[in-house]
């Protein structure tokens, strides 16, 4: 366990179940994390932003991907897959990025040094596709060990809408090849693990406000969404502020903690590609 060194981080990050978790699977859920109103406030605003990102240059800090599956929609929050670069600008996000539950937790899995690099909002409409299996460093291609992810349920996530699945004890496998997602309204950059042993995967379902921490290295994908009902998630990474690898178009380098101490960073709009680690 991380112990801190100049008492901001009073609490010590992971209980002893979330370790065994961590260790053994490569990921653990806080169950009822985040209350109604915080993922309603999610909600709402990201509908706003989808709405404003129709309009040329309203937001050239943000990045909005379609769900080709679903063009011919007519609201643009039916239409889209994801909406990235959330959390530096907007409150809601940025807010659930920094909570004070949430950074001893980081700190304990990375250290006292932690950046959030990539916040997407996904919106898995109905008809949605889902992610072939995947590791996320695989894209991040990042060193050192572990980059973390949070995977926030702002809707339930059940066996018809989409949910994820994993396969536990992954995230201590290297890097596994991958091929393109031929699949012809697959999303962008999407990519297959097609070699591996998936037998021992599991589904993991979660009620509204659940969180799903899981390590970069575990294999995880997710269905296509059969309901009709949107499955939505707010997704954040983290890693180490002066993390190797390349910087890719959709991240936005934000810092969080540095020496243990929360970082109060810029909230100023950065452009797209403007913002490298370090
Ligand atoms: O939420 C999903 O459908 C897939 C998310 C995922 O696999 C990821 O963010 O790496």
């Amino acid at each position: 366990m991380w112990h801190p060194l100049n008492g901001y981080l009073r609490e010590v990050g992971l209980t002893a179940e979330q370790r065994a978790g961590w260790d053994r699977d490569g990921f653990f859920i806080l169950p009822g994390f985040a209350e109604r109103p915080v993922l309603d406030a999610m909600v709402d605003r990201i509908v706003e932003l989808a709405r404003l990102l129709e309009q040329p240059d309203r937001r050239p800090d943000l990045i909005a991907t379609p769900e080709k599956v679903l063009d011919g929609q007519i609201d643009p929050e039916r239409r889209l897959s994801k909406i990235f670069r959330l959390m530096r600008t907007e409150p809601v996000f940025r807010d659930f990025a920094t909570d004070s539950r949430l950074l001893p937790i980081l700190a304990d899995l990375i250290g006292p040094d932690v950046a959030c690099f990539l916040s997407q909002f996904i919106f898995k409409n109905p008809g949605a596709l889902g992610q072939p299996w995947h590791q996320d460093n695989y894209y991040f291609r990042m060193r050192p060990l572990p980059q973390v992810a949070l995977w926030l349920a702002c809707s339930a996530s059940t066996l018809d809408n989409g949910p994820l699945w994993v396969v536990p004890g992954s995230h201590n496998e290297a890097i596994h090849d991958a091929e393109p997602d031929t699949r012809e309204d697959a999303g962008l950059f999407y990519v297959e693990i097609t070699t591996a042993d998936t037998r021992s995967e599991q589904v993991v379902l979660m009620d509204p406000g659940d969180l799903l921490v899981f390590h970069s290295h575990l294999r995880h994908r997710s269905t296509d969404n059969r309901s009709d009902d949107r499955r939505a998630a707010m997704v954040y990474h983290y890693a180490h502020p002066d993390s190797t690898g390349p910087f890719t178009f959709n991240q936005d380098w934000v810092d969080v903690l540095r020496d243990g101490v929360p970082v109060t960073a810029s909230t100023d709009p950065v452009p797209v590609g403007a913002s490298p680690p370090g």
